[in-house]
């Protein structure tokens, strides 16, 4: 009997999830992809990892019964039944840590300045409906939007701490301009690791990367920009940039 392939539940447009796609198809692992919707997906999300309360997040990866509930755990366990070059180089797994953190702390404030622009700027808001839908429905579409937009701003605490989450992200994009200074190409030694994974994905608010690699979430590549934040950063742009045509391979 063939072996069932591990499930992967994540959101195509997610930074998060883009993680996990990404550690999983450096090591060619074959995978299922089970596309989760905001929300309403977190159902059956909570049955599949019998947790009634508390928060649920995407990816998860159901690899035959064992669940991982992290991109970062996700990641290791890539490395740990890949065969590719190691994601996790041995002894520099602290630093990498240190990395993702980096990243889950920057995207965490740069997921939040979105969802609030959504909801306190009814512009932002309308940019977000698909394109063309009739005006009749509108206002239905917007209220609806809205509502999902404040139980997603509550489950993630985002008005908590509004103030600072420009400064988070600039603190966390400043260390890794820092670090690549000189032209470097990698944050660990000379090689790719989930280190350069983790904080690319960081940028993918700041300015989406090319479709070729990843869609784009509601709100479109505007929505998903920060045109002073990427004006600032264009160097670390040209480094993810670089880094995905290097090394993203699809699955
Ligand atoms: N530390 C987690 C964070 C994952 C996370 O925040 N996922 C969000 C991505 S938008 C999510 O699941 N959103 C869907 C929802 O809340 O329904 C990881 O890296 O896997």
């Amino acid at each position: 009997m063939q072996k069932q392939k591990p499930r992967l539940y994540g959101i195509p447009f997610s930074p998060w999830s883009e993680k996990a796609r990404w550690a999983l198809d450096h090591h060619r692992i074959a995978y299922e992809k089970v596309d989760h919707q905001l929300l309403v997906g977190d159902i059956r999300l909570r049955i599949l990892l019998r947790k009634p309360t508390g928060r649920v997040t995407v990816p998860v990866l159901d690899d035959r019964g064992v669940l991982f509930t992290d991109s970062f755990d996700i990641a290791r366990h890539a490395d740990s039944i890949g065969a590719g070059p190691k994601l996790f180089p041995a002894g520099r797994e602290a630093e990498i840590e240190a990395w993702n953190r980096r990243s889950e702390a920057g995207l965490a404030a740069l997921r939040a300045a979105m969802i609030l622009r959504v909801l306190d700027e009814p512009a932002a808001a309308k940019a977000m409906l698909p394109k063309g839908i009739p005006d009749v429905v509108e206002p239905l579409l917007l209220l609806v939007g809205r509502r999902v937009m404040e139980l997603f701003a509550a489950k993630y605490e985002m008005r908590k701490g509004a103030a600072s989450h420009r400064a988070v992200v600039e603190e966390n994009l400043d260390a890794l301009e820092e670090a690549l200074a000189g032209g470097r190409k990698y944050l660990i030694g000379d090689t790719f690791s989930y280190a350069d994974i983790t904080m690319a994905l960081l940028l993918q608010m700041v300015r989406p990367v090319d479709k070729r690699f990843m869609s784009v979430g509601p709100g479109g590549r505007e929505g998903w920009s920060n045109p002073d934040l990427a004006e600032r950063y264009a160097a670390l742009l040209a480094w993810r940039d670089e880094l995905y045509e290097k090394h993203r391979k699809s699955a």
